[in-house]
């Protein structure tokens, strides 16, 4: 009941919404919706309460919890359920240790990580309250090989939610990152436990810089947030409910067509790198390139200063 009750509120945001409308819809006492009310107040959400008019919701609690994200998605699967937290290392840590006790689209969010990690071995810093450290749990039938495009999938999801709710112009930089203005304002970890030939597990980590103004000194060349970009704060729910429900449009039509059209079309339209030359770090090896495709794959087909062509499956690459 409570959650229906601030959906109620969430779909009707700044206007009231009286007691006695709620109580005959659902069927309980107005006592009892004041009761909820009371304890949608308790968790931090700030509604103000007239006798006459009823209830508004004025302000969400700025924290991500979980049960506010759930009541707006409109998802099948993805975010059925959503497990939060104030602090943790790592949600994509987290979520290796319940993933196979959890079912398919289960995501844990955090407000902050201390142990936020990147790929190889990297650290990803996750400053409280102010970006999105969250991680998908997926339990596709499909082969391992097949695992990586599910990073292709959160790219093109994260970049057309940023998009749609900042009207930022937001590129993916292929394999994982979504950059603005050439800054990286997200990254993406997606990680797989399973055998040769069946994934048990493949846990999706996407890390959004939404609420950062300042970074620490090294980053401030590589990094940037939407709140720098916009010259606003933006609302991490927004994004988050965006995301995800575009997360399981494109994860959906992957699983039923078998390939990445629906997303590949948001990955060409908005490449940071396609059609452009590019340096390949391979150890420590830098080679200088042309990106000519992003194929059916997702992947990289690129010419190289020697004439030859070449299919890059991961890797780093930078403009
Ligand atoms: C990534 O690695 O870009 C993947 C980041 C994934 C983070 C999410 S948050 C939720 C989930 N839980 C986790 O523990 N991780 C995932 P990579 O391409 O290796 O980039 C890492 C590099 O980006 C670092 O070495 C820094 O140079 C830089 N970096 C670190 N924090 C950053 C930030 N907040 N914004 C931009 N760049 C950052």
């Amino acid at each position: 009941m409570k959650e229906k009750i601030l959906k109620e509120l969430y779909d009707r945001k700044g206007e009231y919404v009286s007691g006695e409308e709620l109580s005959g819809k659902y069927g309980v006492s107005r006592t009892a919706i004041w009761k909820h009310m009371n304890n949608l107040k308790k968790e931090g959400y700030r509604i103000e309460t007239t006798h006459k008019k009823g209830y508004k919701l004025i302000e969400t609690t700025d924290r991500l919890i979980g049960q506010s994200i759930k009541v707006a998605l409109k998802t099948r699967y993805i975010g059925n359920k959503i497990i939060d937290f104030d602090t943790i290392d790592s949600t994509n840590s987290y979520a290796k240790e319940i993933a196979k006790e959890v079912l398919h689209g289960t995501v844990i969010i955090s407000e902050e990580q201390t142990g936020g990690r990147g790929r190889m071995g990297r650290s990803w810093t996750s400053p409280k309250s102010e970006g999105i450290w969250m991680s998908i749990i997926l339990k596709p039938d499909i082969p391992p090989m097949e695992g990586m495009k599910m990073t292709q999938i959160a790219a093109a999801s994260t970049c057309w939610a940023i998009r749609t709710v900042t009207g930022l112009e937001a590129y993916i930089k292929w394999p994982n990152d979504i950059v603005i203005d050439g800054k990286k304002v997200c990254g993406i970890l997606t990680e797989m436990a399973g055998e040769l030939n069946k994934i048990d597990y493949l846990i999706v980590g996407i890390g959004v810089n939404v609420n950062i103004e300042k970074f620490p000194v090294e980053f401030r060349d590589i990094a940037t947030s939407l709140v720098i970009e916009k010259g606003e704060k933006v609302d991490r729910r927004t994004i988050v409910i965006e995301l995800l429900q575009q997360f399981e449009k494109l994860y959906m039509d992957y699983i039923n067509c078998g390939t990445l059209e629906k997303s590949l079309a948001i990955i060409r339209n908005y490449s940071a790198v396609l059609g452009k030359s590019i340096r390949i770090l391979k150890g420590n090896q830098e080679l200088r390139a042309e990106v000519i495709a992003i194929n059916e794959e997702g992947l990289l087909r690129v010419r190289l200063e020697d004439g030859k062509e070449e299919l890059l499956i991961s890797g780093e690459v930078s403009i």
